[in-house]
């Protein structure tokens, strides 16, 4: 049995953060998460989705090494995607219920600049071809084989991105074919990371998306406003979860708008999180959205809906995993 299977089936038992190898601290211990400091102006400011601790370091050094915001942060996503431990994102991720590893993944600046690809096969990095598609197309989005077209003119070589153990773990699902995502794991591990370095915000996102989705499925995590928003004016927002409810009520962009209007990231992540709950039909407990955010000045928070998310949080070089505050104290009824 791989360590990955071992440690989701502890994660069946166990919340993430309980099994999480990693120093957790509460939202209120981080520095820079009181509503009105601006302590954290001018420092350089890493935070990733769930435990991406390496990539985080691999991101805060690049900046340090003279890189800008996005290019640091493709650095750090580069890594988690080339990583095939993480079943959620880049090559080892986990495929679609016809065995394709499909991936989706978006990129946005300081100026409001954006790009992305989504149901793009084949490819390593798509955080890489979401910067291409910004810096290099008049467009935002390029889907499919369109979208890897360009990768591959782009200079991206064609890479095999199912693995072994993707592979066996499908086997296994067809058995019963079930589709139900289940909080924390079938969702768990999307990188978004947002930052701030010499005053610049930027964001990213890149995932394999939910396991065993129907081909041609994508979820928020390319989509500009619902997994991913950046205003240089007012703040950054990344989200991870179940993708569909993010959709349905743009939440990054949600999140970036509360900022705007004076919340702490904290308080802007968990108004769109009740936004959401409020909206879900039926059992509000079956759907997990994380949420994280940094506003301009580098005040940093995150909320979710289920407990179990943590994220990742990089301050002038010191990195912390930070569990967030949820609406529901317990996933079960
Ligand atoms: C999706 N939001 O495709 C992604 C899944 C995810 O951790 O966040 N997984 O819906």
């Amino acid at each position: 049995m791989s360590n990955t299977i071992k440690r989701r089936s502890l994660l069946k038992l166990f919340p993430a953060y309980l099994v999480a190898p990693a120093i957790i601290v509460s939202t209120a211990k981080v520095a820079g998460c009181a509503p009105t400091s601006t302590s954290n102006a001018g420092k350089t400011i890493i935070l990733s989705t769930w435990n991406n601790q390496t990539a985080n370091n691999l991101a805060a050094a690049s900046a340090k090494n003279g890189n800008n915001t996005i290019d640091s942060i493709v650095e750090g996503i580069s890594h988690v995607e080339s990583d095939i431990e993480d079943m959620s994102v880049g090559k080892g991720g986990r495929p679609d219920r016809e065995g394709d590893v499909t991936l989706d993944s978006c990129i946005m600046d300081h100026e409001g600049n954006a790009g992305g690809v989504c149901f793009m096969k084949d490819i390593e990095h798509p955080i890489q071809v979401a910067r291409d598609v910004m810096y290099h197309t008049p467009h935002v989005l390029l889907a499919g084989e369109g979208a890897t077209k360009f990768a591959l003119e782009r200079g991206h070589t064609k890479t095999n991105l199912l693995t072994e153990a993707a592979a066996k773990e499908l086997e296994k699902w067809r058995v019963e074919s079930k589709y139900q995502p289940i909080p924390n794991i079938e969702q768990h591990d999307t990188i978004g990371m947002i930052g701030i370095h010499e005053g610049k915000l930027g964001g990213g996102c890149s995932t394999s998306g939910l396991a065993y989705k129907m081909q041609g499925r994508v979820g928020d995590s390319p989509i500009i406003g619902a997994g991913l928003y950046v205003d240089g004016e007012a703040g950054a927002c990344t989200a991870t979860g179940m993708g569909e409810i993010m959709m349905k009520n743009l939440s990054s962009f949600l999140v970036v708008e509360f900022l705007r209007s004076g919340d702490s990231p904290t308080q802007a992540c968990k108004k769109a999180v009740k936004r959401v709950v409020d909206k879900i039909k039926g059992s509000k407990k079956d759907q997990q959205m994380g949420l994280i955010a940094l506003d301009r000045d580098g005040n940093v928070g995150g909320f979710s809906v289920l407990p179990g998310f943590v994220y990742a949080v990089t301050i002038n070089g010191k990195t912390e995993v930070v569990k967030a505050d949820s609406y529901f104290d317990k996933i079960e009824e």
